[in-house]
């Protein structure tokens, strides 16, 4: 068995305990917690950055790790708790399994389980994983943090409140625990592990604020921040949050923030005064002109002289959930926007010269041939120039959100928890949904890290860091004409696709696309992308790492405002 040190372990220190941390906890034992960890988790770094700061050890496990790694660094750990986080629903399986595994391996401790379908669903939760001692529901840092507690000093833990849990053949819960009022009282998450790089340069996840205010029926994180009590929208202090970044930016040399936040505070009148207010510290702090960033928003936000500011402060990189090309579809999902304030959107990035990607979903449960023909207009129309290549879903009715529960009422409801499915109401468009699924290799073109598309938006992503952090590198421009062009053509055939099989579905016939014919195409155009993409960074190597430097003097330029 190999020795700690070499499990997947992000993190297994202990912050220095208080007085009274010490007098009042037992924290002779660690708490393990095992979750999604590829692009990092704020949700676990945040649960164990607030152990920690009341003298608990935390080790941080990657569900994606081979299990009986996880089963050894518990066994080897006398571990007080194990904590799940299960932010993905379909992932419950993969937690099943190593739960067991743990069980079985005789690892007796106290097994909890967070995230947003333990939090929606405990019944099927606490059913499906009978190991499992109780759920967390909802913001888990405080409830996590009183669980530790009691269960250390040997009290009953099922009064804690914000648990549910099994009594016999009931699932009892606790009166629910209210949502945090202030974000600034956590301590920064715990970010104990390497940062992804893109194109040299590190990049972090962090938040702004946490909830949406918006009620989209396909997204289980407006009934996640609206079902448990409190404030649901709650925005952090802006010279907070750009004092976590100047501390990345220093202690780490992060100069790329990817703001998860699932929609960046920017509607209406009190946000857009936050984000001028955080725009405001961005440049008095000096890191405006050192380090970009990301963040997630809607079409209705996106306004020229605020996203002008934006990128002025740093924004490089806008994700927006246009989710639908046509008003029957926005309707269906609730997006409350039109059609018009997507393309306007989408026209008013372009024009302020910021890269964006979006998401999209050909498919909804209301879609027709008509509507999925419109929605191919649209993608046709924003992607025309090809600055992002085309990426597509289908509508999943995941637990909690409105649409499921409407699916379910119609009794048009099907699959499970794992894979959530439902028909169309037109069976053609079922029809066409399985044709374009069987030629289209979805994992090889459109979703996936290695896939076409995002690799295509991979390098366009490269190409607009580039251009902040080093825009004088000669042939940067024909980089970007060219990676245009793969997307352009490669978006261009997918949409032939698409179209072929839309008239197929209408008027009959049979396809000439195969999926050999389709993965030569792939193929060609990754081998293209590459080319040029490595040609280019190689051609460039040494001004590259010259742009990787940090500027020390930052901190003596600006002392933090602390609101
Ligand atoms: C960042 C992010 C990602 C990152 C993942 C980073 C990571 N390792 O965490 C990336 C980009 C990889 C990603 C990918 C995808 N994502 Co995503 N993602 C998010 C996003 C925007 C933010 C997550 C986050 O940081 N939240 C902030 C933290 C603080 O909150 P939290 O995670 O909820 O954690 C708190 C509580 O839930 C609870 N808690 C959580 N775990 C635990 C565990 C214990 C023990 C306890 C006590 C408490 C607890 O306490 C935490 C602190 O308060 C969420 C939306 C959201 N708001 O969560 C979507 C979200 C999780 N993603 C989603 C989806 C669908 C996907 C994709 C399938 C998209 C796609 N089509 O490819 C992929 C799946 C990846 C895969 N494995 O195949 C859905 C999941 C829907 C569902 N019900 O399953 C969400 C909810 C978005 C949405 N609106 O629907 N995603
Ligand atoms: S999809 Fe985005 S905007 Fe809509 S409710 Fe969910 S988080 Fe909010």
């Amino acid at each position: 068995m190999p020795p700690v040190s070499e499990f997947p372990v992000l993190h297994t220190q202990a912050a220095p305990a208080t007085q009274t941390d010490t007098a009042q906890r037992n924290t002779s034992r660690p708490v393990i917690l095992v979750g999604f960890q590829h692009q990092g988790n704020l949700g676990l770094g945040y649960l164990a950055s607030t152990l920690r700061q009341h003298g608990y050890s935390v080790i941080i496990c990657d569900i994606e790790a081979p299990p009986d790694q996880i089963v050894a660094a518990a066994r080897q750990s006398n571990p007080m708790i194990i904590g799940f986080s299960l932010i993905f629903q379909f992932y419950i399986l993969q937690y099943q399994r190593i739960i067991g595994m743990l069980r079985d391996a005789g690892v007796d401790c106290h097994f909890t389980m967070g995230g947003h379908f333990p939090s929606l669903s405990h019944v099927q939760t606490l059913n499906m994983v009978p190991e499992l001692d109780s759920v967390v529901r909802f913001e888990g840092e405080m409830t996590l943090l009183e669980l530790a507690d009691v269960i250390g000093n040997g009290h009953d833990w099922r009064q804690v409140p914000g648990i549910a849990y099994r009594t016999g053949d009931t699932i009892s819960t606790t009166p629910m625990r209210s949502l945090v009022d202030d974000l600034d009282q956590f301590p920064y998450p715990d970010r104990n592990y390497e940062p992804e790089t893109a194109i040299g340069h590190k990049a972090l996840p962090l938040l702004a604020s946490r909830g949406c205010a918006r009620t989209c029926s396909f997204c289980s994180i407006q009934t996640f921040y609206r079902t448990a009590p409190g404030k649901i929208v709650r925005t952090r202090k802006p010279a907070l949050v750009v004092e976590e970044m100047r501390s990345l930016y220093l202690d780490r040399g992060i100069k790329i923030f990817l703001f998860q936040d699932d929609d960046f505070p920017l509607f209406g009148p009190v946000w857009r005064r936050w984000a001028a207010d955080f725009v405001s510290e961005l440049h008095r702090s000096g890191l405006s002109r050192r380090i970009i960033w990301k963040m997630n928003c809607r079409a209705d936000s996106v306004d020229p002289g605020v996203f002008a500011s934006l990128r002025d402060a740093g924004l490089y990189l806008v994700y927006m959930g246009l989710e639908s090309g046509n008003e029957e579809g926005l309707k269906t999902l609730h997006k409350q926007v039109t059609v018009e304030q997507n393309l306007r959107a989408v026209q008013v990035l372009k024009q302020v010269g910021l890269l964006f990607e979006f998401g999209f979903m050909l498919f909804d449960p209301g879609s027709t041939l008509d509507s999925v023909r419109a929605n191919l207009n649209f993608l046709r129309t924003i992607l025309s120039d090809g600055c992002a290549a085309a990426v597509f879903c289908r509508m999943l009715p995941y637990d909690g959100t409105p649409i499921k529960d409407e699916l379910e009422r119609a009794g048009r409801l099907k699959g499970d928890i794992v894979k959530p499915d439902y028909d169309f109401l037109d069976p053609r468009v079922t029809a066409l949904y399985h044709s374009l699924s069987g030629i289209v290799d979805v994992w090889g073109w459109i979703h996936g890290f290695r896939a076409l598309s995002p690799q295509l938006n991979w390098v366009s992503n490269e190409i607009a860091i580039m251009e902040r952090m080093c825009p004088a590198l000669p042939g940067l421009k024909d980089l970007k004409r060219t990676v245009r062009q793969i997307t352009r053509t490669s978006n261009g055939i997918l949409f032939q696709v698409v179209e072929e099989l839309l008239n197929i579905a209408t008027d009959g016939g049979s396809t000439t696309w195969t999926n050999e014919k389709l993965d030569r195409y792939r193929r060609r155009f990754l081998d293209q992308l590459l080319d040029s993409r490595n040609a280019f960074v190689s051609r460039h190597q040494n001004a590259l790492l010259d742009s990787l430097q940090i500027d020390a003097t930052l901190s003596s330029i600006t002392e933090p405002a602390m609101a």
